[in-house]
């Protein structure tokens, strides 16, 4: 074959999967890639004939032939599909499925280096989101911008005045990440994305030794990962008021701007409510930060004691303030994270403090708050408190019960393994998982089987752990890839202000939308014009961006995909 047609077949490859994806028909693959050990899974419509191959997509060569297995119904879909497994092909290079009577599936490699450019792009996607810096080409590239909402002068909202800081007084706090596609930033959220990206960071660092994200940090010594986390960190660090040590739940306009960029918004920004939550997830997350940032003192110098110090405060401030939970105020519009429910927040924090000081006292405050062990999300924080006691066992003192934190974290990876075994999809995902950022959810829970494979060396964890991330990445009953950027076909319409508003028509890339949602929160927006094509809980998404509630990114739901992509690559062999 000449090289000259080589992009036109994977030109007219990816046309005819899209025909196919249209009716529903495509076999579905990981469009990303699989890693040459990994587990490796397609899906076929449940009328399929039982053979499969998978072909050289530039010779046409046959390198594997399968026998598909039987037909079963995929609940949240209400589909019922044929699996391919082809794990035993293990040789790099440029593939395909074909089935006959079939569309062939989307190209895809088996390759060593399968994931690094997504492991850096979902990273990077966090520097795209920097409040109060302009992205230069340099740096950003096509995606340079102005700079925004510099929060020099930050207004204390009446829900946050104190004797020190009445209504009104301007303070500081820069930095940070926005939140998602709107520009504000909110305490709880940033701590839970923050601490996902560090535990990543200890739990692999050799994976992101290896990565250069082209930061303007860059070269300085640290990891890029450490590099883009003490942005979010700085702002946090102003986020605790000096005065009382608490911590305001979150800095935000009043109302959500209009699709512009982050320099033509220029509505008042205010620091609204010091609440319980955000004092507790920002000293889980200081506590977690001054261990990591130790090692590093040379580039963040008296960073590490400074957090430390922090945390313990906020923790002080949360014994004294237990019941601050987040209300709303009448004249303040946006996003929320409100949660009723504290006991998983002082279990986050007292368990990372611990580990943090190695007081045992701590680890009593924990084990007392009797939280379950579970699938983290920003509002049910537990899951991070026992995941963090799993992963540090080396640091736990004689007064800790280690079988117990093992024996909770492998056993709710046991209950999702068996949801992924059980799946006619190979996905560990129920009905009920198909909340607003299911895509997060699907992430999450393979951040937990990955946990359960490294207190284990089950390998059955890892393969599950594949599955979800295939999930995301194209083996899904919509058959695309849910990360800007990456994939046959990515989300195009993000709900995200900048790529909105950049001009630009792909949108920023390497990130995660939130996923397919059958609560159509969002049916009353612009979405009216153009509805969910489907309400059936796996295929509720629609590439618009009106549609916040299933095409929304944010940097919580991003970074159980750092996560994920790191382990994989460091795990799979
Ligand atoms: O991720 C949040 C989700 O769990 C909630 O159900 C939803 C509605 O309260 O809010 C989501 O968070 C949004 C936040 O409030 C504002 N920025 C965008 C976030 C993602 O949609």
């Amino acid at each position: 074959m000449k090289l000259w047609s080589i992009p036109f077949i994977l030109v007219s490859l990816s046309f005819a999967s899209m025909a196919q994806a249209a009716d529903g028909a495509a076999i579905e693959v990981d469009q990303v890639g699989y890693l040459p050990a990994a587990h490796k899974l397609a899906v076929a419509p449940a009328d399929a004939p039982d053979a499969f191959v998978v072909e050289d997509v530039l010779t046409g060569e046959t390198v594997f032939r399968g026998k598909l297995g039987i037909a079963a119904e995929w609940e949240p879909a209400r589909q019922s599909v044929r699996l391919a497994d082809f794990s035993a092909l293990k040789t790099p290079g440029h593939y395909r499925l074909h089935i006959d009577g079939l569309a062939d599936s989307d190209a895809f490699v088996i390759a060593d280096d399968a994931y690094a450019a997504l492991g850096a792009g979902v990273l990077k996607a966090y520097y795209f989101n920097r409040a109060s810096t302009a992205l230069d080409a340099k740096h950003a590239g096509i995606y340079a911008r102005a700079e925004g909402h510099p929060d020099d002068v930050v207004f204390v909202h009446a829900s946050a005045a104190s004797p020190q800081r009445p209504e009104g007084t301007k303070i500081s706090a820069p930095k940070g990440w926005y939140d998602a596609g709107d520009y504000n930033e909110y305490s709880v959220n940033a701590a839970v994305s923050t601490h996902q990206l560090l535990d990543a960071y200890e739990a692999f660092p050799q994976v992101f030794a290896a990565q250069k994200l082209d930061l303007p940090e860059s070269g300085n010594g640290a990891p890029d990962v450490l590099n883009e986390a003490w942005w979010n960190l700085q702002w946090l660090l102003d986020m605790q008021d000096p005065n009382d040590d608490g911590v305001y739940h979150k800095l935000t306009t009043l109302k959500f701007s209009g699709f512009v960029m982050p320099s033509e918004d220029h509505a008042p920004r205010y620091v609204v409510q010091k609440s319980t939550a955000a004092a507790l997830d920002f000293a889980a997350v200081m506590a977690q930060a001054s261990r990591v940032y130790a090692k590093f003192d040379g580039q963040f110098s008296g960073a590490s004691q400074r957090m430390l110090t922090a945390a313990q405060q906020a923790w002080t401030w949360a014994q004294q303030h237990p019941n601050a939970t987040y209300e709303q105020p009448a004249d303040v519009l946006t996003g929320k994270y409100d949660d009723a429910h504290l006991d998983d927040e002082f279990a986050w924090a007292a368990a990372e403090l611990y580990l943090a000081t190695h007081e045992d006292a701590f680890y009593d405050d924990f084990i007392a708050r009797k939280q379950a062990a579970g699938v983290p999300s920003w509002e049910n924080v537990a899951g991070f408190a026992w995941t963090s006691l799993a992963a540090h066992r080396d640091l736990l003192t004689p007064h800790a019960d280690r079988a117990l934190v093992e024996r909770r974290v492998v056993g709710v990876a046991e209950g999702l393994r068996r949801e992924w075994k059980d799946s006619a999809y190979a996905v560990a995902m129920q009905e009920k998982d198909f909340v607003w950022g299911s895509n997060a959810t699907a992430l999450n829970r393979a951040v937990v089987l990955v946990q359960a494979y490294r207190l284990t060396k089950k390998r059955a964890y890892l393969d599950a752990a594949q599955s979800q991330l295939d999930y995301v990445l194209g083996r899904n009953p919509l058959g695309r890839s849910f990360v800007t950027g990456f994939g046959a076909r990515p989300p195009l319409h993000i709900h995200h202000r900048v790529s909105a508003a950049d001009g630009i028509d792909a949108p920023v890339p390497g990130w995660l939308a939130g996923g397919a949602n059958p609560g159509q929160q969002d049916r009353d927006s612009d979405c009216k014009r153009a509805p969910y094509p489907s309400n059936v809980p796996a295929l509720s998404y629609l590439d618009a961006t009106c549609a916040y509630a299933s095409n929304e990114v944010a940097i919580n739901w991003n970074a159980p995909l750092v996560y994920v992509v790191a382990a994989l690559q460091a795990l799979t062999h």
